[in-house]
């Protein structure tokens, strides 16, 4: 194109500015990419910094004032926008003694991952459950919750929830419950013991979330070594087993995907890369994580690691067996049929 023809473009979209209308033929790479192309990037947080500006917040503001005392993850590619991943939220929370962070609900689904300390509760819908390091819980859509802390020392966890999908679908609501503790109706362990032993009430329905609302790490890490002991690893995801709803077999929250994976020691898998990002956390031992051409990242007890969708990923284990929970915005791509994976 001349430089006269350009030129007469440029005037005809200053044009077309005040009419509110926009030449397709320009943003068309952006809108249809040949491949997604994420504006997160794969990005470590070191466990030890991170605990301690946690910590410090915990000097500075009440859970109460806060309503959730929560850093939140930001990836370095997503600088203001409360986000871990394009598509994903997550976030540290900080509860002390004697704390109650008050009950609210939303359309926004959450989950919780225990990563220090004993003595917090959790209440869901009018049944509470105490959390302990590894356990997985589940805050459903418009649920209520409330978290307060029984013991006598500082209790974190992670936070992931579906924030800017919601927010992308603009179908974001709350609402603040009259009590600031809610009611408790049923007494603790209820839902595991329904809904969470391979059992049902006779006339359970079908749920679209999963009636187990607290997943102990106990019964995980049982599963996670039985097999670990029959060597059957996957080349690509070595062991990892999903958090389900027991009344359909879906994704425990029909948004997010939550698993465990257990990478045996010296174990490396192959590369792999799928539509969804994903959200990696160290329980046990050491993983080393690479993303795309980059070398390897050492993750440690605690520390997290954000991982873009449609990149490659290999893990290895390092320092024994490591265990990582991980979650992700799979289910959503699975739904909707843009569910796309990579063995090579
Ligand atoms: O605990 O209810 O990290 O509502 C973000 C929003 C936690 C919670 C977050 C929330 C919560």
């Amino acid at each position: 194109m001349t430089t006269a023809a350009a030129n007469k473009l440029d005037d005809y979209y200053e044009t077309l500015k005040p009419l509110n209308l926009a030449p397709l033929w320009v943003r068309l790479k952006g809108l249809v990419p040949s491949e997604p192309m994420p504006k997160a990037i794969p990005f470590r947080w070191a466990w030890s910094p991170t605990r301690d500006a946690l910590i410090t917040s915990g000097s500075l503001i009440s859970a109460k004032e806060a309503e959730r005392r929560v850093l939140v993850l930001e990836n370095p590619g997503l600088a203001g926008q409360s986000k871990i991943t394009d598509t994903l939220y997550a976030g540290l929370q900080l509860i002390l003694p004697g704390e109650l962070a008050p009950a609210h609900r939303h359309t926004q689904s959450a989950l919780r991952f225990c990563l220090e300390g004993e003595g917090a509760v959790t209440s869901v819908d009018g049944e509470r459950t105490t959390m302990h390091r590894g356990d997985f819980i589940i805050t459903p859509f418009w649920t209520w919750h409330d978290h307060k802390h029984e013991g006598d020392e500082p209790v974190i966890w992670l936070d992931g929830l579906d924030v800017p999908l919601v927010t992308a679908l603009c179908a974001g609501f709350r609402e603040e419950h009259t009590d600031e503790d809610q009611e408790i109706t049923r007494p603790e362990g209820d839902a595991l013991a329904r809904y969470g032993n391979n059992l049902l009430p006779l006339d359970h329905s079908v749920s679209r979330t999963s009636p187990v609302f607290s997943y102990p790490y106990g019964r995980t890490r049982e599963s996670l070594d039985s097999l670990a002991r029959t060597g059957a690893v996957d080349p690509h995801h070595g062991i990892t087993l999903r958090y389900i709803n027991p009344t359909n077999g879906d994704w425990a929250i029909p948004t997010i995907g939550a698993m465990m994976r257990l990478i045996p020691a010296g174990f490396e898998t192959r590369p792999y890369r799928a539509t969804n990002s994903e959200v990696v956390v160290v329980l046990e031992g050491g993983l080393d994580v690479a993303v795309g051409q980059d070398p390897y990242v050492r993750l440690s007890r605690n520390d997290i690691m954000s991982i873009p969708g449609w990149s490659r990923v290999r893990y290895r284990a390092v320092d024994g067996d490591a265990i990582a929970f991980c979650f992700s915005d799979r289910p959503v791509h699975e739904k909707l049929g843009l569910f796309r994976e990579d063995r090579g």
